[in-house]
């Protein structure tokens, strides 16, 4: 490796029972005496830190240089670019990405062993950058590392909190949270100090006249807060394209603190004007897919998308090109609704501060901007009330009334007679008080709109947009299906499988052209191979258990079928049912003979993922999880037959190690709430797996794999409405197997029952409108199915590799490429070495 990291790097932190060194000297010049004396100096976990520094550093210098030349080459040759706006970007670790993607992990790996480490220790110490709540995150990470696999010159733009999703722990069974303080010694960012953007919130709008009588508004700020820019290099894949991701940290913009406050002797208004400046950036908002309308939250997304902007069309000023050139020269995507304020600020740019017409001005936008939907979930849509957005914004919120006026009046002409469609369809809703409604807004500035699989473009397109679809025809609206990208969720999450797919392939190719992965199904009956597939799951199991026994102190039989469902926990998600299913399952099991129970499949239910703080109901199915692993896992007339997880804290690096171990994992959401899931395509592609409904991508993922290698249960989603309406009116039976289950709850078999009442009484009483009842029985008969089919192993291993070989259409390779053909129209530019 470009082991030229100065010593002063290895030696990690100084802190009490730390000694430095005597001599400041460079790997190179490093003897093995020396090694020994150094090491036997520094305490363990701060020499693995070390290692990690030292290494991380290494890759950092080299991807500076790819960054620069990929950099200076997209300028050079000036072709469009990609701009994906995401408030979130829930990345994980970077340093073993930046070694694959380079191609320099062995290199690194026996440098290292050279020096007395393992590579896998010194990975495990970088900290993981969880700027995300969950799949919408993820999938802006996945898009980078394809953008510049791709070589697609792209940027994301986002916001760098100082606290990322909380840290979860579990106390006597409840989710705490602890804040996240991931950014001591983040070797990946760079500061962009000369990279800054003085940011405006409140004030007022003036208007006056110009010399040939034309109205000018100009937006005088009551605060103003400076933006950052913070780089974090991101490689592509076997490519010398290296793409950037700008995070922006808000500071206050008199720098330090006010000096004229400060001297004039209101030194604590001074610091705190700073403090204010600093939240803007301080933490991202957990999501319960209910927007909470928090002023924070809205100067946030002003924030971050203002500061964006500011810097997209400084670049593009750059060129010298006209205006009407900025859609050929920029392709902006909005990551859900959070970033919808650039649409406003763009054409506020435009009129207010270059002079354009409104509707030239209103073309360039609606040319430049994507707007991708993530959930039909109505609570979930996103709406800022107009007083807040006046006092905050109050130039924005005068634009945003144009752009509903003109909107609106050209709704009027095309349907005269219909006054319901144009309430229906106004940006603004006529509540108290009045809001604005985002997402309405990104259709109306966007000239594509897209859900994330099939089944839910459908859905929006007959459900919350549908009157949309009627003004602009069907045309602005379309699917791309979500992808993963293959390079972490495979190759680096299973280096094994990865290896042995290689091996069978004749090369890693398939790491970019995932749909050569079809080879494989050649191989299905080769004896050896499947020996091979199935040692690789064990294996892979193995390190689980091992996860398992550190987290929470439980040991698990690797042999048992590994049944796993991580994700947030949310009532639509439907963790409830699954818990519900293990208690089903543990009442089964204790009313069997010794005999009986010695046909069964022993079990681990493994559970993973963080409940919003303020989400009570998802607090306490965690609750549940818990008090029942209590009981469960201590029960000696059980023993291995069922054992309960709760993994504490599942993130990224957590899901690289879950995901290879799956033998089933549970994707049960109530039919047309989950939009895609992405961690459904992550197990089956190492070869898990999977039970679910017939919703989100599991439809896709049926069509791909056929739907003998998957396990659906449960109603569809064209039913739930009628299912949903019929509860509300008392139409509803408690399904007598939950019924069971409750029953159990309620006699206090997992404690203190009243701590699980309104988890129940959402099913009982109050209408169940997850249908958690309506699908417990088909979910329990489709479990019976996976413990009979798992008995036959040979079986099982056909469609584990039958499954993996069909799965290429689920690369997000292929999703940005079908992003930049049907949505960007970008070209990818090849960094070659000499640029
Ligand atoms: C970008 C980077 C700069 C880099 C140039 C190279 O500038 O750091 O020096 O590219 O061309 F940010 P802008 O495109 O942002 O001006
Ligand atoms: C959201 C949706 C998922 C979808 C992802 C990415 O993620 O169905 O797969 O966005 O499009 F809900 P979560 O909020 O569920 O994590």
């Amino acid at each position: 490796p470009s082991v030229g990291a100065p010593i002063a790097d290895l030696q990690g932190p100084v802190g009490p029972g730390f000694s430095r060194p005597k001599h400041k000297r460079t790997f190179t010049g490093f003897g093995p005496s020396e090694i020994k004396s150094v090491e036997a100096s520094i305490p363990e976990p701060l020499r693995e830190a070390a290692a990690y520094s030292g290494t991380a550093l290494a890759f950092r210098d080299r991807l500076i240089i790819e960054w620069n030349r990929t950099q200076q080459r997209q300028t050079f040759t000036d072709q469009k670019r990609v701009y994906y706006l995401s408030l979130e970007f829930l990345m994980g670790r970077a340093l073993d990405n930046a070694m694959l993607n380079v191609g320099m992990k062995d290199i690194a790996r026996d440098g290292l062993a050279d020096l007395g480490f393992r590579i896998e220790d010194a990975i495990s110490q970088e900290h993981d950058a969880a700027l995300g709540n969950g799949g919408l995150g993820r999938l802006a990470a996945c898009f980078l590392d394809s953008m510049a696999t791709l070589n697609y010159p792209a940027w994301g733009y986002g916001l760098r909190y100082r606290y990322g999703i909380f840290k979860q722990e579990i106390v006597n069974g409840y989710q705490m949270e602890i804040p996240d303080y991931w950014l001591d010694n983040n070797p990946w960012e760079f500061p962009r100090h000369d990279i800054t953007v003085d940011i405006q919130f409140y004030g007022h709008v003036n208007k006056t006249y110009d010399e040939d009588g034309k109205v000018v508004y100009s937006w005088e700020a009551g605060e103003t807060v400076r933006a950052v820019a913070y780089d974090v290099p991101i490689p592509g894949y076997r490519t010398k394209t290296t793409n950037n991701l700008r995070l922006w940290s808000s500071k206050a913009s008199s720098g330090e603190f006010d000096f004229q406050k400060f001297n004039a002797g209101d030194y604590e208004s001074a610091v705190a004007d700073q403090q204010t400046a600093e939240t803007i950036s301080a933490v991202l908002y957990p999501n319960d897919n209910l927007e909470r309308g928090k002023e924070l939250r809205l100067k946030q997304q002003y924030f971050w998308c203002a500061a964006s902007l500011y810097d997209i069309v400084r670049r593009f000023k750059k060129t010298k090109r006209a205006w009407s050139e900025f859609p050929d020269q920029v392709a902006i995507q909005l990551n859900d609704t959070h970033p919808t304020l650039a649409i406003v600020e763009l054409q506020r740019i435009l009129i207010d501060v270059e002079g354009l017409e409104w509707d030239e001005a209103w073309r360039i936008v609606t040319g430049t901007f994507g707007y991708t939907n993530h959930t039909v979930l109505p609570e979930a849509l996103e709406k800022w009330s107009v007083p807040l957005m006046q006092n905050l914004l109050p130039r924005h919120l005068q634009i945003i009334y144009d752009i509903n006026l003109f909107f609106l009046q050209s709704v009027e002409k095309r349907f005269p007679n219909d006054r319901d469609m144009l309430s229906r369809v106004s940006i603004i809703e006529e509540s108290h008080p009045k809001m604005v409604r985002m997402a309405y807004i990104a259709i109306i500035g966007s000239h594509k709109v897209n859900g994330v699989a099939e089944l839910h473009s459908d859905l929006i397109k007959t459900t919350i947009f549908k009157d949309f679809v009627t003004i602009y025809g069907p045309d602005r609206f379309t699917n791309v299906t979500n992808g993963i990208t293959p390079r972490r969720w495979l190759h680096q999450a299973n280096p094994e499988l990865s290896a042995l797919i290689a091996d069978k392939l004749g090369g890693y190719d398939f790491l970019t052209d995932l749909t050569l992965l079809d080879k494989l199904e050649a191989f299905v009956d080769d004896k050896n191979f499947r020996q091979e597939w199935s040692d690789i799951k064990a294996k892979n199991k193995l390190r689980l258990a091992k996860l398992i026994k550190d987290v929470t102190g439980y040991s698990v039989n690797p042999n048992s079928l590994f049944d796993v469902q991580v994700k947030r926990i949310h009532e639509y998600k439907r963790q409830q049912l699954n818990i519900f299913g293990v208690i089903h399952r543990y009442l089964s099991l204790k009313a069997m003979t010794p005999e009986e129970r010695k046909k069964v499949v022993p079990r681990v239910s493994i559970f993973g993922g963080k409940a919003a703080p303020g989400y009570w109901m998802a607090k306490s199915i965690i609750y549940l999880i818990n008090s029942v692993a209590a009981v469960v896992n201590k029960d000696e007339e059980i023993g291995d037959l069922l054992k309960v997880i709760f993994i504490e804290d599942y993130n990224v690096s957590k899901a690289e190690i879950i995901c290879p171990a799956s033998d089933i994992s549970e994707h049960i959401s109530t039919a047309g709430t989950e939009a895609s899931g992405t961690s459904n395509m992550k197990f089956v592609l190492n070869g898990g797996l999977i039970i679910g409904t017939c919703d989100g991508a599991n439809i896709e993922i049926t069509r791909e794999i056929g739907e003998q290698n998957i396990f659906l249960f449960g109603n569809l989603a064209e039913d739930v409405e009628d299912l949903r309406h019929r509860h509300f009116y008392g139409d509803f039976q408690l399904d007598p197997q939950l019924k069971r289950v409750f029953d159990a709850i309620k006699e206090g078999t997992f404690g203190d029952p009243s701590s699980f009442t309104s988890l129940i009484s959402s099913i009982e009483e109050h209408g169940d409108y997850y249908l958690v009842s309506d699908d417990f029985n088909s979910y329990i008969a489709t479990h019976d199915m996976v413990d009979k089919e798992f008995q036959n192993q040979e079986e099982w291993l056909a469609k584990s590799i039958t499954s993996v070989a069909r799965m290429g259409f689920f690369s997000m390779d292929r999703v940005t490429n079908e992003y930049a053909d049907s949505i960007w129209n970008v070209e990818p530019l090849n960094i070659a070495d000499e640029d």
